[in-house]
């Protein structure tokens, strides 16, 4: 196996309530490494590029601006199949289904204000890391 890299995001919900440092207790005792990090405050635009994979979606609109409503802290996680094994961390985008001792179980506030994001494929890692930092931010 090899150590592969994932983009995580602590959303605006999990940072105004002060949960940074829960969160990442919870990636680092997973295992997982944070390879990079830093806060963000994202425009609209940004924030609309980056999720512009759901741009038709219906919740488009509220969900850029929810991720632009306030800092957001960006990281590059690395590990082992960093990227399901953070999916699962995370849990359910809806709280409602997340299992027990996820991240989205016990921070998530509702389906939109989840207070985490994660990679779902090698592809969009690669491109969601290249869109938030650049090679040498990141040490492995
Ligand atoms: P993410 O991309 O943030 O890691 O979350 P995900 O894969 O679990 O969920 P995805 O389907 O990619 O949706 C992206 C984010 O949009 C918001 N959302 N709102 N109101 C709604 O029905 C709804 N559905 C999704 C959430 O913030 C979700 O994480
Ligand atoms: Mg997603």
């Amino acid at each position: 196996m090899t150590t592969e890299r994932t983009f995580s995001i602590v959303k605006p919900d999990a940072v105004e309530r002060n949960l940074i440092g829960k969160i990442f207790a919870m990636i680092e005792d997973s295992g997982l490494r944070i390879a990079a990090t830093k806060k963000i405050h994202m425009t609209k635009a940004q924030a609309e590029g980056f999720y512009a994979v759901h741009k038709d979606r219906p919740f488009f609109n509220d969900l850029t601006d929810y991720m632009c409503s306030g800092p957001c802290v960006v990281s590059v996680l690395e590990g082992e199949n960093a990227i399901s094994r953070y999916r699962e961390l995370m849990g359910a985008t809806n709280p409602e289904n997340a299992a027990e001792g996820t991240i989205r179980k016990r921070f998530a506030k509702n389906i939109e204000a989840n207070s985490v994001h994660g990679s779902d494929a090698p592809e969009t890692a690669a491109t969601e890391i290249a869109y938030f930092f650049n090679q040498l931010e990141i040490v492995g």
